[in-house]
């Protein structure tokens, strides 16, 4: 798990995550109602969503009344283990199921889904799973091509068709594939989709469906793809794919790139879905598993 920050201290720039700077600063002087309104807008413009904002503000309520003239790096220090302790519930990734086990992965266009496929099967290929792509993204011209092009510096098979087919007939196909071959783990790419377009959503439904009919109790895992820098709306983004196609986890995508990285909370306390892995990048070594501690760190990190 040191691997985690160590990775995300590289990563992560001074100008990013400006939370704990922020905070230390409000944090110098006792807290005036002047100042919770402050730590209000701070919380909210780091995304935290109104619920979770609110919930942070009683807890530093809280604790200053228990430690009167409680200061910068003590709350924060406090900060950190209160974020911690609410996203330990769940937070793991899920253990391996099926034979083949079964990824679907899932998101609105652009947020980073073939990138952290690539991601994810780099990651189970070094440790030793075999892994089979299935490009279930018939829909945008090039997509294939990008998985193709993925399988081949990773070295994991593909399975997939023309650019028009029925995703669900690739998917079928790239089941039946990794059955007989006894491969380990398939994962589902598909198109984007705007949580909106109902027609597109009832696809992943029937994409669901081909899974079942093919390995028990697949897909084993479903995972949302929610690009780190969207703000507020990746809440509403997870709760309507979570509708559709019951989520299992998230992967938050290009947290190199936000400032902000608070989005983790209002998903996992609102809608309860863990965020199981976090992108870093466009390589596929950019990638690791979520931990509550570490992301409670960063989050509340000083950038001096
Ligand atoms: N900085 C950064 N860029 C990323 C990350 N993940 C993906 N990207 C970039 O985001 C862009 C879109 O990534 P894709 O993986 O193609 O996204 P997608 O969801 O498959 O896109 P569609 O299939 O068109 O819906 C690419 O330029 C990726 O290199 C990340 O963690 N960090
Ligand atoms: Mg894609």
């Amino acid at each position: 798990m040191f691997e985690f920050f160590k990775k995300l201290t590289s990563k992560v720039s001074k100008t990013t995550f400006y939370l704990g700077s922020r905070l230390k600063a409000l944090f110098k002087d006792p807290l005036s109602e002047e100042q919770y309104e402050k730590l209000e807008q701070i919380l909210y413009e780091a995304d935290m969503g109104s619920q979770m904002t609110e919930a942070y503000i009683q807890e530093v309520k809280r604790f200053v009344k228990k430690h009167p003239g409680a200061q910068g790096e003590e709350i924060l220090h406090h900060l950190r283990l209160y974020t911690e302790s609410l996203l330990q519930l769940k937070s793991s990734p899920s253990s391996y199921q099926g034979s083949p086990h079964v990824i679907l992965v899932v998101g609105v266009n652009g947020s980073g889904k073939t990138t952290s496929i690539a991601k994810l099967a780099n990651s189970l290929k070094k440790e030793g799973k075999t892994v089979l792509l299935a490009a279930a993204d018939t829909f945008r011209a090039g997509a294939v091509h990008q998985l193709t092009l993925w399988s081949e510096k990773i070295g994991v098979d593909i399975v997939k068709a023309k650019l028009g087919s029925d995703p669900s007939g690739v998917v079928f196909d790239a089941l039946k594939s990794a059955t007989s071959k006894k491969i380990d783990t398939v994962i589902i790419d598909t198109a984007g989709r705007l949580q909106n377009k109902a027609d597109l959503m009832h696809e992943l439904e029937k994409i669901q469906k081909t899974c079942l009919k093919v390995v028990e109790d697949a897909p084993h895992e479903v995972l949302l793809v929610l690009d780190a820098t969207t703000g507020q709306n990746g809440v509403e983004q997870a709760r309507v794919f979570h509708q559709f196609t019951p989520l299992t986890g998230i992967i938050l995508s290009k947290l190199d790139g936000s400032a902000k990285g608070g989005i983790a909370l209002p998903i996992y306390q609102e809608l309860g879905i863990p965020i199981q892995w976090i992108g870093l990048g466009e390589k596929e070594g950019d990638f690791t598993p979520f931990d509550p501690h570490h992301y409670a760190k960063m989050l509340f990190d000083i950038n001096e």
